[in-house]
């Protein structure tokens, strides 16, 4: 079994800094989390970005700010968001990948997001597809739902990306699939071959879903894009939601990545792009 890789999405496009004080809404406060999750074991951070008044943007030069923050106090994987907020247009969220960082997201589909529709027609997953090949970007394959399972094999078909590829399955999102045991056995089956896979679980399922993709031998996403509370009532920090899956691991009797294992195990060089 490949050593788990933890990847922590600190901050997404849903949370409010109304909601939690452990949002980390500046590039420096991005870079105190990066820190602090490398030193509780994650190896990748996926990354949003938002103005200091926690409105959500896009825009390169506060993404080159949260890079350079991250890079400066951690050596973790650098994952851009290609998936951005609701509303975005397809030019604004693959715009960042200008600053070539080592992987980003590419969502397999689109799907019913609350009252919304994340949108992610052929033409845009393909649009977005040939930009992060042209920047020499590693793709995340995001899978919502099992459709995307299909849609990610035509686009490989049509040669809009390889496979196999690294694929986080995020389940739980409202109008999306459901974040149980069953669907992630079911996501799992799905995949093609040698696909390496991940699972984010939306709420209180994040834990139980981490657990589970630890004993399968797949990898786990935490952080409070996906979960907002460590327990029911407290609110969680970045840290302490990675410290957790590496405790599981550790009784688990699984080795933990290192940022650079993490990258053998992805096929990234072993050192990360300046
Ligand atoms: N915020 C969601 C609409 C991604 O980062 O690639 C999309 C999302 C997926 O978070
Ligand atoms: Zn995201």
């Amino acid at each position: 079994m490949d050593p788990l890789i933890v990847t922590v999405a600190p901050v997404g496009a849903e949370l409010t800094p109304e909601q939690t004080p452990h949002l980390a809404v500046k590039p420096e406060q991005l870079g105190d989390v990066a820190a602090k999750c490398q030193q509780a074991g994650a190896s990748i951070i996926h990354v949003h970005c938002r103005n200091d008044d926690g409105s959500n943007t896009h825009d390169t030069g506060r993404f080159k700010e949260a890079y350079d923050q991250i890079r400066a106090r951690s050596d973790l994987i650098v994952q851009f968001s290609t998936g951005g907020a609701i509303g975005m247009s397809p030019e604004e969220r693959a715009g960042v990948l200008d600053l070539h960082p080592e992987m980003a997201t590419l969502t397999c589909g689109s799907v019913n997001f609350g009252d919304d529709i994340f949108e992610n027609s052929f033409p845009i997953m393909r649009g977005i597809a040939k930009q992060i090949d042209a920047f020499g970007v590693t793709p995340e394959l995001e899978v919502f739902d099992l459709g995307h399972i299909a849609n990610a094999k035509r686009l490989a078909q049509e040669g809009a990306i390889r496979l196999p590829a690294h694929v986080d399955f995020v389940l739980g999102v409202p109008g999306a699939l459901d974040a149980s045991v069953e669907h992630l056995i079911d996501c799992v089956r799905s995949l093609p071959p040698d696909c390496t896979w991940s699972v984010a679980g939306i709420g209180r399922m994040q834990l139980v879903l981490a657990a589970v993709a630890v004993a399968m031998g797949g990898h786990v996403r935490v952080g409070l894009e996906d979960n907002l509370y460590y327990e029911k009532g407290r609110l969680a920090r970045n840290e302490e939601l990675v410290a957790r899956v590496v405790r599981i691991a550790g009784e688990l009797g699984r080795p933990v990545a290192t940022p650079d294992q993490a990258r053998q195990v992805l096929g990234l060089a072993p050192t990360a792009a300046a």
